[in-house]
C-alpha cells in the first residue's frame, strides 16, 4: 500500500514499482482510492483510471475506486477487490490512498506492508507526524528528493521514528530518499520492501497479521449471521414499533426489554 498526501507522487512511485515487478515477471494490480491526479502515464480519471504505458500489458490491472457509494464502505469494497485480484493470480496488489481517516486505518489492516510517502516543502510534515501518521508506515519514502529540503525531512522523520522505536523497542523503520519522476532510489526501495517482507516472515509477524485479519473477518461474518438469525426469530422489524412504545410508556427499559426477548429466545429454542 502507498499512503501519502495528494500530489506526493504516489502514482508515479507505483508506476516505478510496476516496472520492476513486471521485469521479474510478476503480475500487478493497483487500486487507487479517490485519486485527484492521474497516474504518470497520463490517464483519464473516473473509474477507468489506467496507466497508459501499461494499458496494453495484460499483467497489469489498474482501477480507481471512489470512497463513496459502496455498501459497507470503501474498505469492505477494497477488501473484496483484493480477494478477487488475489484469486485471479495477481502476485502484487497495491492500494494507493491519501489521508489517515478511519477508512484508511481499515484498509491498512488489509495490507502486508505500508509505504508512507512524504515530500519536502509541503509544510505539513511535522503536523502529519503529530497526527499519528508515523505509527502507520512500515517503510518511509521521502519522495521528490530532487527538491530542496528532502535531506532535512529525512532527518526529521528519523528523529521522530527514533523516539517511537525507543519506546516500543522495535527495529527502526527504513527511511529512504527517492525521486519517482527521475526513477532514482527505487531499486533501494524495492530492496527495502523485500527485506522487510522477509523479516516479517521470519519473525512470524506476517503470519500474525494475516491471522489477526482472518480473526476479524470471521468475527464480522459471525456477528452479521447472528444478527440476521435474531432478526428472523424475533421479527425485530415488525415488532420494533411496539417495543419502542412500551419503553416510551414506561413499561420497560431498553436493556430489560432486550434481555427478556433474548432470554425467551434462548429458552424457546432450548439453546441453554
Ligand atoms: N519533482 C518531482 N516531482 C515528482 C516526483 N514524483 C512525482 N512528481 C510529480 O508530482 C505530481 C503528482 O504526482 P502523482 O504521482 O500524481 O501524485 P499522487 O500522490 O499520486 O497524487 P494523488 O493521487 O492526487 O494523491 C506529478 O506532477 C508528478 O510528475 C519527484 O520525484 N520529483
Ligand atoms: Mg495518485
Amino acid at each position: 500500500m502507498t499512503l501519502g498526501p495528494p500530489g506526493a507522487g504516489k502514482s508515479t512511485l507505483v508506476d516505478c514499482l510496476i516496472k520492476r515487478e513486471r521485469k521479474q515477471g510478476r503480475r500487478v494490480a493497483v487500486i487507487a482510492i479517490d485519486p485527484s491526479s492521474p497516474f504518470s502515464g497520463g490517464a483519464i480519471l473516473g473509474d477507468r483510471t489506467r496507466m497508459q504505458k501499461h494499458s496494453t500489458d495484460e499483467g497489469v490491472y489498474i482501477r480507481s475506486m471512489a470512497s463513496r457509494g459502496h455498501l459497507g464502505g470503501v474498505s469492505v469494497a477494497t477488501g473484496d477487490a483484493v480477494k478477487i485480484l488475489d484469486a485471479a493470480g495477481y502476485d502484487t496488489i497495491i492500494i494507493e490512498t491519501i489521508g489517515v481517516g478511519q477508512t484508511e486505518v481499515e484498509i491498512i489492516e488489509l495490507c502486508d506492508i505500508v509505504l508512507l510517502v512524504l515530500v519536502p516543502g509541503m509544510g505539513d510534515e511535522i503536523q502529519a507526524m503529530k497526527a499519528g501518521v508515523m505509527e502507520i508506515g512500515d517503510i518511509f519514502v521521502i519522495n521528490k528528493k530532487d527538491r530542496d529540503g528532502a535531506d532535512r525531512l529525512k532527518t526529521e522523520v528519523e528523529y521522530v521514528l527514533g523516539i517511537k522505536n525507543a519506546l516500543t523497542g522495535e527495529e527502526p523503520n527504513p527511511v529512504l530518499l527517492a525521486s519517482s519522476k527521475l526513477d532514482e532510489g527505487i531499486d533501494e526501495l524495492v530492496e527495502a520492501i523485500h527485506d522487510y517482507l522477509k523479516k516479517a516472515q521470519a519473525t512470524g509477524r506476517f503470519e500474525e497479521k494475516r491471522r489477526d485479519r482472518l480473526e476479524k473477518e470471521v468475527y464480522k461474518i459471525f456477528s452479521s449471521k447472528v444478527h440476521a438469525l435474531l432478526n428472523i426469530h424475533l421479527d425485530i422489524e415488525n415488532n420494533l414499533g411496539e417495543w419502542i412504545s412500551s419503553i416510551l410508556n414506561g413499561e420497560t427499559a431498553p436493556y430489560n426489554l432486550i434481555n427478556s426477548k433474548l432470554n425467551r429466545f434462548v429458552k424457546e429454542n432450548e439453546i441453554i
